[in-house]
Formats: structure tokens, sequence, C-alpha cells
């Protein structure tokens, strides 16, 4: 049997499961980690220049392709905390990390050793396992149990915590005989699909609601499928958003208090059914459940048994996987429709159709400073269908979700859930490491580009270039706006007069100089007339150079976005229209 540190078997293991990437920072507690990573060279490791950035990049390579499952890295004690908000957005999400941590020796691990802490039980919260490896001969089995518990069920992250004398113990393992252990989804039976449908044909508005589980399950082509056999439309969650596109006849548009549109709320009140596939009734989606249930029966589809019934009692669930549950959803809509029993639904596809056109919102402002609305419009202008946004909380991300356009499953990436600031940055390093070839475009608030604005640094060092749209109102802008309910402006505004940079006219940080000193590169745009020249000089800068290209824009200070606390209660602060020329870039307006 050949032996080895458990060090070492742990990194074959990685190799086994197909883990070719870490992102991390090493420290001493993790130095014979590092040592096995070096010697098998089959890892390439990415330098993060916070812990909490190294997670996000897991987070954004994890969620960017199917199958992969992001790697984070770090020391003992702070490293492991610092890795926390990462567990959490992941958990939040259904986003498969790994996260391995050093510790001190197992003997020391009661004295208060140096960088000491019980980072297991920190975590186990936030994860699907939690564990602090005492014995080197358990070692091969954890990272087993991990990776079989990652890709199973409900998918979600898992922290190894390993203590420096196990990662340095010899121990016996054969890495040519190891294999993955079997991965466990739920599957929904022909009968519950057949109930499913039944339903869904009793019904004379129908909706199907598409989340994050559908990307998750790779099933976005199913979907499509089983939309277009039964011709009911669909309202994708903003984590389901991309499982069909955008500009597909059936897509009814979001529903939501915030990242949504007026024909998506619209749509999905008028409807009197929903099927409900991966999602889990996140409150930003539902507002208040009397609104959001009346006139309307349900059925539930999820992966994780214990979601059906969690927020409201469908009429129906169903524990399955989403590709599943659709797999056999498409066959027996084949059947019944062969057979002449599937009702047709051409017209209230069209009434849904129509809200697109009509319940549109402007974006066509002329305005100095500029209004947010119009960076949105220029962005669909410049990027193509095939452009992968990755955004993560604030004004500037509801207003993204509300104007943007996403073509493709996993082409909208986000921390849904969780939303925590500076997560924008490193998740779309993440993202770029997975699919490099791909054009990047993320969006962030100034606040979130501020949380962790040196990861641009790793971009710079790693060539992994995106385009990095900043929409700067120098304001906590979500929190300025949900203060109007306190009557206050307070703790919430990001402006100061810069003394190296009076040009900025108080709106604080000299962004362009800070991503310069970086290593990137960037522009600033004050007039609109002047969004599309810089979007598409960023692009070509992105080629040029193979780093991250800031594109900052100076917008007006104070923006209220649509939003409120019921599908029927959003505010529109703006002027809302039908008129191709106030919104020329409205998916309705595209055909
Ligand atoms: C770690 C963390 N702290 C606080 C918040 C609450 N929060 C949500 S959005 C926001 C302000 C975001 O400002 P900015 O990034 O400039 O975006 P804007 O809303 O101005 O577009 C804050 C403080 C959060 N999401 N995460
Ligand atoms: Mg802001």
């Amino acid at each position: 049997m050949p032996r080895m540190r458990a060090a070492q078997a742990a990194v074959e293991i990685l190799q086994r499961e197909g883990v070719a990437q870490a992102f991390g920072v090493p420290g001493a507690a993790i130095n014979p980690f590092y040592a096995a990573m070096r010697a098998n060279g089959s890892i390439s490791h990415i330098l993060a220049r916070h812990v909490e950035g190294a997670a996000h990049m897991a987070e954004g390579y994890t969620r960017a392709r199917a199958g992969n499952i992001g790697l984070c890295v770090g020391t003992s004690g702070p490293a492991g905390t610092d890795m926390i908000t990462g567990l959490y957005s992941a958990s939040a999400d259904s986003i498969p990390i790994l996260c391995i941590t050093g510790q001190a020796p197992v003997a020391r691990l009661h004295k208060e050793d140096f960088q000491a802490v019980d980072i297991a039980s920190i975590a186990r919260p936030l994860t699907k396992m939690a564990m602090t490896v005492l014995e080197p001969a358990q070692v091969p089995g954890a990272f087993q149990q991990a990776f079989h518990l990652m890709r199973s069920g409900r998918p979600g992250p898992v922290l190894i915590d390993l203590p420096f004398d196990v990662q340095m113990a010899e121990i016996d393992f054969d890495p040519g005989t190891y294999a993955p252990l079997p991965v466990y989804k739920p599957a929904a039976t022909p009968a519950q699909a057949a109930r499913a449908l039944d339903m869904l044909a009793a019904a004379r508005r129908p909706v199907l609601i598409a989340g994050g589980g559908v990307i998750n399950a790779d099933a976005a082509g199913l979907l499509v499928e089983f939309a277009e056999l039964t011709g009911v439309p669909v309202i994708p969650t903003l984590m389901g958003w991309g499982a069909i596109p955008d500009d597909h006849p059936l897509t009814a548009g979001m529903a939501g208090l915030q990242a949504a549109h007026r024909y998506g709320n619209a749509t999905l009140l008028a409807s009197d059914f929903v099927l409900g596939i991966g999602n889990r009734w996140a409150n930003r989606h539902t507002g208040g459940l009397d609104t959001y249930r009346r006139g309307r029966t349900f059925v539930h589809i999820d992966v994780e048994p214990t979601q059906i019934g969690r927020v409201f009692a469908p009429d129906y669930g169903i524990v399955s996987d989403a590709g599943s549950a659709l797999t056999l959803l498409v066959a027996a809509a084949r059947e019944r429709r062969e057979a002449g029993r599937l009702p047709g639904r051409s017209a209230w596809a069209q009434e849904c159709a129509a809200r697109k056109r009509a319940m549109l919102r402007r974006t066509h402002f002329d305005d100095v400073p500029i209004k947010p609305q119009r960076v949105y419009e220029e962005m669909n202008a410049v990027f193509g269908r095939d452009v992968r946004y990755v955004s993560a909380i604030g004004l500037s991300q509801i207003a993204a979700a509300q104007f943007l356009h996403v073509y493709h499953p996993r082409h909208w990436i986000n921390c849904g859930q969780a939303g925590p600031l500076g997560w924008t940055i490193p998740a779309a390093l993440g993202v770029c490491a997975a699919d490099p070839e791909a054009t990047v475009v993320a969006i962030s608030g100034d606040y979130d580009f501020q949380f962790l604005i040196e990861e641009l640094a790793v971009g710079a060092q790693f060539n992994l270039p995106f385009v990095q749209v900043v929409v700067n109102n120098s304001y906590l802008g979500l929190i300025r706006q949900s203060q109007r309910a306190f009557d206050m402006d307070y703790c919430v505004q990001l402006s100061f007069e810069n003394v190296n940079a009076p040009e900025l006219g108080g709106y604080g940080v000299d962004h362009v100089k800070v991503a310069e000193g970086l290593g990137c590169k960037a522009l600033r745009v004050h007039e609109p007339g002047d969004l599309r020249p810089a979007l598409e000089k960023a692009r070509q800068l992105m080629a040029e150079y193979r780093v991250p290209v800031v594109v900052e824009v100076i917008l007006e200070r104070v923006t209220n976005v649509a939003m409120g606390t019921e599908l029927d209660n959003v505010t529109e602060f703006e002027q809302t229209t039908s008129l191709r020329e106030d919104a020329p870039t409205a998916i309705a307006m595209l055909d």
C-alpha cells in the first residue's frame, strides 16, 4: 500500500474528484497542504488578497460551469473566519464549494494556541459538513464524504479543517483505486409528474417559476422544452434567471419586490396556477404571501424534502432534482400532446407577451449626471447575447436585474440570498478562471466596489480580464433609499472632498487611480453619450492588456429604483412607458 502524508492523500483525492483550480491564501498552519499541492502539480492556485475574496472566487468558479466545485484554502484562525461569509453565501444559494483550513496541532486545540479557533463549530450552520479531522487516517474518508455531500441532494459547501500534525502524518492510501462515492439525487415518480400535469392542465392561466435549482441541475434545456410543449409562460427567479432566454416568447419576466419587471409581476398576479421548480419562494420574490397566493394553486418541486412547505404549504409538493422531474414532465407532456390531451395556451401566452411590450420602465434619459437606467440601456446595446454578468447587491444590482438581459444559464451570476458587499470582484475573477474565453462584465455600486477592491490586483497578476462597471452615486444607495421610511439620510454618504482629486467634485474616492494602482485599466464617464464608446473601449483594453478594466460612471447622487412591499404595491419613482424611444433596449423592443 502506498504510504504518504495525509495532506498528499487529500490532494490526490481533489485531483480524482476533478478539482483543478484553487483560490487561497497560505499560512504556516496550511503549509503541508500547500507542499502537497506543489508536489502534485495538477491544481493551479490563484493567490487572493483577502481570504474572503478567495471564498467568493470559489463561488464564482462553481457557479460558472455545471460540475465545477470551487476550492478555497486558508490557514488557521482568521483565514477560516474570513471565509465564513463565502460559506454563508454558498449555502444560501445551494452552491458547492470546498473550504480547507489549516489548524493548530491536535494536542494543542484546547490550549488557546496561536490562531487556534474552533472553525468547524463556527462553520457548521453554513455547511453540509464541517469537520476538524483529528485522526490522520480519516482524511481520505472525510474528503470522499465531502464530495458526496456537496453533490448530493441540495448542493452546498463543506469545510474541512486539518490540524498541522494531521496534515503531516503518514497514512496508507492508494490513489489508484480511489473512486468518488455515488451521488444521491431524489427523483420524482411518473405518478407524481402525472399529478402535477393534471393540475396544470386544469388551470386556465398557468405559469412556471424556474428557480436556481433548474440551473444547478443543468436542466435549463428541459425547462424550455417543457414550456414549449405545454405553451406555458415562464417566470424565472433571480437565481433562475437565464434558465430560459430573455427573448424567448414564453419568458414572462421576473416577479418580485425589487429585482423584477412590471410585466412579470402583472403576469404572476393574473395567473391562477403556479408550478415552481427548484425555487424556494424567497421573500423578495413573493412579497406578502396573501397577495402572492390569493386565487392561485401551487405545485412545488424541490430537491430538498424539507423545502416543501417551508414558506407555505403548496397544494402539491414533489421531492425531486429539477432535471429528473422535468425529464418526466416532458415525456408525459409529449404523450398527452400526441394524444391531443394538452389544452392550448396561445391566448394566455399572447396576453403575457403583450404585457412585455406595454409595461415598461423608461431607460432613455439624457441627464447629466447620468441616470442609472441609461447605463443598463447602453450595456444592452454593447454586450451581445453571450456576455456573462456578475453582480452582488445594491441599487446597482436591482436596476441591473430590471434592465439587463440574460440569454443563457449561468450568465447571471449573483449571490441572491446573502448579498455580501464586496462579492462582485472576486466572484467575477472566479468566473474568469472557470471560463477564460468568456466576456465577463461585473456590475457594482461604488460601495460594493470598494469592499474588496484589492482583489483587482489578482485579476492583473493572473490575467483574468473582465469589465467592471461601477455605477458611482457616492452613496450606500439602497440603504439611502430604504432610510426614506425613517425620514433620514444618515451614515450612508460616501462623498467627501478628495484632497488629491478636487476634480471629482466631492464624490470621494478616486476609483480610476486606485484601479490603475492595482494594475488595471480604468475609464471614467460623465456624459450619457460617452457610455457606449467607453464600454467598447473597455472591451478593447481588456483584450489588449488581459487585465480587469474598470468603467466608472458618475451617476446622479439620488436615484430611487422601483421597489415595493407587495407584488401589487411596487412604487415606480421614474416614468413608466410603452414607447420604444423611452426604452429602446427593453426586451420586447429588440425583435
Ligand atoms: C456586508 C454587508 N453590509 C451591509 C449590507 C447592506 N447593504 C446592502 S446594499 C448597501 C449599499 C450598497 O451601496 P453601493 O454598492 O454603492 O450600491 P448602490 O445601492 O449605491 O447602487 C448596503 C450597505 C450588505 N449587503 N452587506
Ligand atoms: Mg452607491
